[in-house]
């Protein structure tokens, strides 16, 4: 049964918004009274079977869709991956990796890893799979690693053997490492050429990333095997890191591969206020600290040089206030054909899931769910079933599954 296309939003609060919605639904039954014996059984009966309709339906603006918890007990869950036999492999950021068989969490984390130093913002962060897996079986993990107070964020890569990871290989050390606990990023993707990307904060220490002789601050280009292209847009330039492919970035925790053209868009936490949404290019400057739609902490003050400067690109969209954006995905499957083509971007500070309709690299709509009824989300990811998959950031995160 196709839901009502446009009905309004509904309150925040979700038994408000579940009373709110049947009211809609009955308005809009009333018009097609073939469907009125179903609507019926929707609100009258099935509220009494445990009351699962109250609990977890939720109208927006364009579908209905309910909410699931997959798996809860994570620690501060920070990225997923499906693999091909319907594993769901879970980054905890303290360090261990977790795996969902058969929708149950596995009791013990997987070995093999690296030494992992969570601390502040740091751990164990992304976790993608090659996009030759099936053959391959490479897993790229993104984590920061100490050298006595110093740590950065590294990328590797390994096979999943029984519960261990093997064939260990680090691929990728930012440098300098530095004191600070903060903006290590880091997303990993790949596109359709099978080049690896690794978005990079700026540490805390905002003019790395105008530096082109240090990687914070950047989105890094590497080939699967972490060699560099030939063709990344600083390489044999004296003073500049040939694994950079773009900079000016404060610190980005999102990054999506758009299903048409292929291109990788990242999103990047402002300070407070101006949260960028951008699609990256080879050699882009994308402005922080210069140029910014945001302003110091606690004193509201002017960042740098205003918002706009020549040779530094504007952001695709922003945020004011800040959202604190985390796990991006484009939804591309087809259980909910109302979202097809619409961007998913998690919110920390808000603790909800926003919901984005493009045209072209324009955004035309903005709409917010969730708020506040399922915690900081960290990631958002499209699973192979077409449904969609979060990540929530608390000491009891959860993975949670938006499905009809
Ligand atoms: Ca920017």
């Amino acid at each position: 049964m196709q839901p009502p296309d446009r009905l309004p939003t509904c309150s925040s609060n979700h038994h408000d918004s579940a009373i709110c919605g049947r009211v809609k639904l009955f308005l809009y039954y009333l018009k097609k009274p073939g469907l009125l014996p179903a609507f019926l059984i929707a609100v009258f009966i099935y509220p009494y079977a445990g009351n699962c309709f109250a609990e977890t339906t939720r109208q927006t603006s364009k579908t209905v869709f309910s909410i699931t918890t997959i798996a809860d007990g994570l620690e501060h869950p920070w990225g997923m991956a499906f693999l091909p036999d319907g594993r769901i492999l879970i980054t905890e950021r303290p360090g261990r990796l977790r795996i969902i068989r058969q929708g149950k969490l596995q009791d013990d984390a997987v070995t093999g890893l690296p030494a992992i130093a969570a601390r502040g913002q740091g751990g164990l962060l992304d976790v993608v799979l090659h996009p030759d897996y099936v053959n391959n079986g490479w897993l790229y993990f993104s984590y920061v690693t100490g050298n006595g107070n110093r740590t950065g964020t590294e990328v590797g890569r390994g096979r999943l053997s029984g519960n261990h990871i093997a064939d260990w290989q680090t691929l990728f050390s930012l440098q300098p490492k530095s004191r600070a606990g903060r903006h290590f990023g880091s997303r990993l993707i790949f596109d359709r050429d099978n080049y690896l990307y690794i978005t990079l904060g700026d540490r805390g220490e905002r003019f790395r990333a105008q530096d082109l002789n240090d990687h914070a601050g950047s989105v890094i280009r590497l080939h699967d095997d972490g060699s560099i292209p030939a063709d990344n847009p600083f390489v044999n330039q004296p003073g500049k890191k040939p694994e950079i492919y773009s900079y000016g970035h404060r610190n980005s925790q999102g990054a999506a591969l758009h299903p048409q053209t292929g291109r990788i868009w990242i999103h990047e936490h402002g300070p407070q206020g101006g949260d960028e949404l951008n699609v990256i290019a080879p050699g882009n400057n994308y402005g922080w600290p210069v140029i910014t739609f945001g302003k110091e902490y606690g004193s509201g003050e002017d960042i740098g040089d205003g918002t706009h400067k020549a040779g530094m690109q504007q952001p695709v969209y922003y945020w004011v206030p800040s959202i604190a954006p985390s796990g991006m995905a484009f939804y591309n499957g087809d259980r909910f054909p109302d979202w097809q083509g619409n961007l998913f971007v998690g919110s920390l500070k808000f603790r909800l899931l926003v919901r984005l309709e493009l045209e072209g690299m324009n955004v035309v709509k903005e709409e917010r769910l969730l708020k506040n009824e399922i915690g900081r989300i960290r990631d958002v990811r499209v699973g192979p079933d077409g449904f969609i998959y979060l990540l929530t950031d608390e000491k009891n995160g959860k993975l949670v599954r938006l499905q009809l």
